[in-house]
Order: C-alpha cells, then sequence, then structure tokens
C-alpha cells in the first residue's frame, strides 16, 4: 500500500455534493484516512469564475501511479467535467499531490504536483490533515510551506465553515 495525498475542488453545480460523490468513487479503491475541512476560496489564474470549494485528503492505495490518475480522470469524465479553456471552470477536479516519497515525471503525470507549493487551496488544508509532510524536493514541513504564502496563507480562503 502506498500513502497517498489528493487535492480535490469543485466551483461548477452543487459544488460540496460534488466534493463527496467523488470521495466515495475514489474509496472504491483508496482507503481514506483523513480528509481536510472543506474551503472556500478564490478562483487561481483564471480570475473571472466561481468561487471553488477545495479539500485535500490523504489515503493507502495498491494502485500504481497511472492507474491512479487513471482513476482520478475517470471521476473527472464521469462527474460530467468538460473540457474548457485551461485553469477554467469545473465540476470536479482530482489532482494528484504526492504518490508515497516518489518522483514520476511522465508525460501524463509529474509528481510531487508542479503547482502545489504555490497554491494557498492545496497547502493550506493539506497543513491541516499532514503538517508535518515534506514534500519530496523540498527540504520544508507542509504547515512551514503553508505559512509563508505570499498573503499569509489564511488571506485567500474564504468562509470555510459556511460554504454551500
Ligand atoms: O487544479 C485545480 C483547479 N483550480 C482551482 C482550485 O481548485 N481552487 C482555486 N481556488 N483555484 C483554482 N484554479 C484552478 S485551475
Amino acid at each position: 500500500m502506498t500513502m497517498v495525498f489528493l487535492a480535490l475542488g469543485s466551483n461548477l453545480g452543487d459544488r460540496k455534493t460534488n466534493l463527496y460523490t467523488a470521495i466515495d468513487f475514489l474509496r472504491r479503491k483508496i482507503t481514506i484516512r483523513r480528509v481536510s475541512s472543506i474551503y472556500e476560496t478564490e478562483p487561481a489564474y483564471v480570475t473571472d469564475q466561481p468561487p471553488f470549494l477545495n479539500l485535500v485528503l490523504q489515503g493507502e492505495t495498491d494502485l500504481k501511479p497511472m492507474e491512479l490518475l487513471r482513476l482520478a480522470k475517470s471521476i473527472e469524465h464521469d462527474m460530467g467535467r468538460k473540457k474548457t479553456i485551461r485553469f477554467g471552470p469545473r465540476v470536479v477536479d482530482v489532482d494528484i499531490l504526492l504518490y508515497g516519497d516518489e518522483h514520476i515525471s511522465a508525460p501524463l503525470l509529474t509528481v510531487p504536483h508542479p503547482r502545489m507549493t504555490e497554491r494557498a487551496f492545496v497547502l493550506i488544508p493539506l497543513a491541516e490533515i499532514a503538517p508535518d509532510v515534506v514534500i519530496p524536493g523540498t527540504e520544508k514541513p507542509v504547515a512551514l510551506l503553508a505559512a509563508q504564502l505570499p498573503d499569509g496563507g489564511l488571506g485567500k480562503i474564504l468562509d470555510p465553515d459556511n460554504a454551500d
């Protein structure tokens, strides 16, 4: 079994239900150990789109990395995600953040996720459930990376407790 961390996001439809539905699909192949709170976050990159709900989860799986990627993509597809503009709105997004302590550089999969250390919507929920994890290639625990985000981290989190 390999310890994995995944980031989930949704900014279309019933966002919270979308996140829970994706978790239910993931449970078929992943033993889920921890799930962060749900955070409502401002959209990054393409800012003219609805706010996201984001969470991070930790689990254990027998899936190989490419099998895990296929599972993530099939969930996105089956839940109705359409290919639109890059970084555009989506029903659900399932990103592989970490796969054990492996570095993976394949045409369709890079692990650790290449943009995870710049994303408050990833680092803050990740620091909530695994503050001491060190992302391979960095020397710092996640809690420190979250604390060092440019806006102090929490500035991008909107109303995490009352997100609909
Ligand atoms: O790959 C992540 C999808 N995404 C998000 C997201 O999940 N949350 C926020 N706040 N902004 C985002 N921009 C993109 S693309």
